[in-house]
């Protein structure tokens, strides 16, 4: 069987005839195995259209990848390519650059010219000689990649060499995202967690299209982020974390590493130093940010709401301003998040000057403010972000001051709540979320008052009071991340739990190939 995995479309006959009177020769083509079948109708998010021509694309030892040299960035999507299908498949794949693509065994990344695709959308012709990923940004290119990653087998998500044909269905797919906000959020404050646990969490999101990555770096249990100006707040205030154990923080060199890193997978980070309220650590670091001068103990508990920051000390926003301004250099990306839930100890007058007082000190710094959708008892503009995680009240009054809101009701995808009274892991003070309750709701309509203008998109927190490893966080991401990335990517019409749960089955082998360790709902029918 050796020689079959090396040159599959001209052996293939030779291996057959022996057993039956069948014979394909190299030029013949093949009908998509059921296996490539059901993968070419199995992708998550689900694209927009898809339609298969029956046939067999082969990836191969001959095959080459090419790169349009008019879209910015194609070489390195290419590489990205390259690098992606190299260990399991053993071939070289080169890469090319050139503005057609001519020849056999070739996949060509093209540029469009597409309004309809808009900078994040693809198409994709799969033939039986070539498949042509055409977009008009890299970014469309990368989100075609990521498919064409599905229609392969599982595994060449593995990282040895297989012993495998690897058959793509052919046919083409359009498709683009229906949201700009695809994110998720991961608490690295109540338990700390090192480069390489988010860059495997980075590598997880992107493979089902999300495009943020929010850092939740600070709260009372911990501070993550090296500042130079203030610099107890990540020797001091990063040493612990919940249960006591040791903490750490990301130098601002390791902070960087994360940001670009994301970025090469099409990635923004969105940092967030949560405010007024989520303040310990840092309260324990300086004395002088508290009300009677000295520092706090650290805290290692999991209660919420107990510690503020102090409005009538000039100190206070010395420390904001030098925070955000520290941060806002190292981070590209448009978004600072300024936190400002559960400030439960701050009078509200002097929350809502709060956030005010944040708002311009994001503006100085030229981002764009997010925050928990409490902010909305503030002054916010239209330039303003507002989370929304528990209340339709807050998050109608945001959108009624202009603000956008981003989607993340705890009820459905706050994903740190447990699946069902028999979970281990996790929380369950916004209810059990099973699988299907996570994916059968409907972003556009979900609160009243609010409506597609005002939805900027869908983000999965993930807290990690009670996760201490990236194996933990995993298995309450999976399987319920690749549902809130459909929600954010695939249009309302194109999606339906029955449905989904068929293609959610049928990934159980990819994410094992990952080396996920998944929670085996009863309401999915698994397939292993
Ligand atoms: C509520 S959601 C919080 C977090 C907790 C989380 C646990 C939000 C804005 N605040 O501080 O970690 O619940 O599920």
């Amino acid at each position: 069987m050796m020689i079959f995995f090396i040159k599959p479309r001209c052996v293939v006959g030779t291996l057959i005839v022996a057993f039956s009177t069948t014979f394909f020769s190299c030029k013949q083509s093949q009908p998509a195995s059921q296996d490539a079948a059901l993968r070419f109708e199995g992708v998550i998010p689900r694209p927009v259209s898809a339609t298969t021509t029956g046939k067999t694309f082969f990836l191969t030892s001959e095959t080459r990848i090419v790169a349009d040299p008019a879209i910015e960035g194609s070489a390195e999507v290419a590489q990205y390519l390259g690098a992606l299908l190299r260990p399991a498949t053993g071939f070289d794949l080169p890469v090319e650059s050139a503005s057609n693509a001519n020849g056999k065994n070739l996949i060509y990344l093209a540029g469009a010219n597409d309004t309809g695709l808009g900078a994040e959308g693809y198409e994709m012709a799969i033939a039986e000689d070539q498949i042509k990923i055409a977009a008009n940004e890299s970014a469309g290119l990368f989100y075609g990649i990521q498919t064409l990653r599905q229609l392969l087998p599982e595994a060449i998500e593995r990282s040895e060499l297989q012993q495998v044909s690897w058959e793509v269905a052919t046919g083409t797919i359009r498709d683009y995202p229906q949201f700009e906000w695809r994110g998720a959020m991961l608490d690295v404050a109540r338990h700390f967690f090192g480069v390489d646990d988010v860059k495997r969490y980075i590598d997880l999101i992107t493979s089902y299209k999300m495009n943020r990555l929010h850092l939740h770096l600070s709260d009372d249990q911990g501070w993550r982020i090296e500042i130079k100006s203030w610099p107890r707040l990540a020797t001091h205030g990063g040493s612990s974390s919940v249960g006591g154990g040791k903490g750490g923080y990301y130098t601002q060199e390791q902070y960087t590493e994360i940001v670009q890193y994301a970025a090469d997978r099409f990635v923004t980070i969105v940092p967030e130093i949560d405010m007024p309220g989520h303040t310990n650590a840092a309260l324990a670091s300086y004395g002088e940010l508290n009300a009677n001068g000295k520092p706090t103990e650290l805290y290692t508990g999991i209660e919420v709401g107990f510690s503020t920051l102090q409005l009538n000390k000039d100190v206070t926003f010395k420390f904001v301003d030098d925070v955000l301004r520290e941060l806002s250099s190292l981070t590209p990306g448009p978004y600072l998040h300024i936190g400002g839930d559960e400030a439960h100890v701050t009078k509200k007058e002097d929350y809502i000057q709060f956030i005010n007082r944040f708002a311009e000190i994001v503006k100085k710094y030229n981002k764009r403010m997010v925050g928990w959708e409490d902010i909305a008892q503030a002054d916010l503009d239209a330039n303003a972000i507002a989370q929304h995680w528990h209340s339709n009240e807050l998050a109608a009054e945001a959108v009624k001051k202009n603000a956008k809101v981003i989607m993340s009701p705890a009820s459905r995808i706050y994903i740190d709540m447990q699946y069902d009274s028999t979970t281990k892991l996790g929380l369950h003070w916004a209810g059990y979320v099973e699988v299907d309750h996570a994916y059968d709701w409907d972003p556009l309509t979900l609160v009243p008052g609010l409506s597609r203008e005002n939805i900027l998109g869908v983000e999965a927190p993930l807290w990690t009071e009670t996760l201490t490893t990236i194996d933990e966080v995993e298995y309450m991401a999976f399987p319920r991340l690749p549902g809130v990335a459909e929600l954010a990517w695939t249009p309302s019409e194109r999606r339906g739990w029955d449905e989904y749960k068929v293609r959610l089955g049928n990934h159980a082998k990819r994410m094992q190939a990952k080396g996920i360790d998944f929670y085996e709902s009863p309401r999915v029918p698994w397939v292993k």
